[in-house]
């Protein structure tokens, strides 16, 4: 049995955190670009039948998407990486939390931000798009309360990738947000210096 991973992805896409925490976990994988193209989509949509990036392919062949279950999965599964506290602490609940909100706030308004489209079936795109960018700043302000300088204290965990990718899509005036949220800016600057985020960031940048 091959113990590589299968990472699904596509630039400017979730599976840019997946990367990072595979590069630091310094597990083997194999990158697999799905373009928009319909066959594409359809034989992607095998491995994620909603057809969402990003999805792992596990060693074994199980599929998993849902970004943040991925990277909550991977902290577990390589525990000598450290990028999350042991199951079972109060600081594991901690990092669940973020994880949590990180996916169900954040993402959720970058795709509000950037596809608001599909929540109106009416001309009010423009509306929905202006209220998004408003969400993503408190959010992203909640976060900056607690930043310290990572997502839960002192450790990197799997969040601080997943806020890196997060923010690098805020798609107002990143020059006003970063003056702002100064904690936001320096965790920026403090993740990219660490290999797996330039990794990332180069490959993501580019695409295949
Ligand atoms: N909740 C999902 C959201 C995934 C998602 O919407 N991914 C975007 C790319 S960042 C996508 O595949 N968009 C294409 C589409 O919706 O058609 C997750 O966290 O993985």
């Amino acid at each position: 049995m091959s113990r590589t991973y299968k990472l699904y992805g596509r630039t400017t896409a979730g599976s840019h955190a997946v990367q990072m925490v595979l590069e630091e976990i310094g597990a083997p994988y194999e990158l697999i670009w799905v373009s928009k193209s319909p066959a594409d989509l359809e034989a992607y949509r095998r491995v994620n039948p909603a057809g969402k990036i990003p999805a792992l392919v596990l060693p074994d062949g199980t599929a998993v998407s849902e970004s943040a279950a991925i990277l909550i999965y991977l902290s577990g599964a390589h525990p000598a990486a450290r990028l999350a506290p042991p199951a079972g602490t109060a600081e594991h609940a901690r990092f669940l939390q973020w994880m949590v909100f990180l996916s169900a706030n954040v993402y959720e308004t970058a795709l509000r931000c950037y596809f608001p489209e599909r929540y109106t079936h009416d001309a009010t795109a423009a509306g929905i798009k202006e209220q998004a960018i408003g969400d993503y700043v408190r959010h992203l302000e909640t976060i900056e309360g607690v930043l310290s300088p990572y997502v839960i204290g002192e450790s990197y965990s799997a969040a601080d990738p997943y806020l890196y990718m997060l923010a690098s899509w805020y798609p107002g005036d990143m020059g006003a947000l970063n003056a702002r949220l100064p904690k936001l800016a320096q965790h920026g600057a403090l993740m990219r210096r660490r290999p797996a985020t330039l990794k990332s960031d180069k490959d993501h940048a580019v695409g295949e």
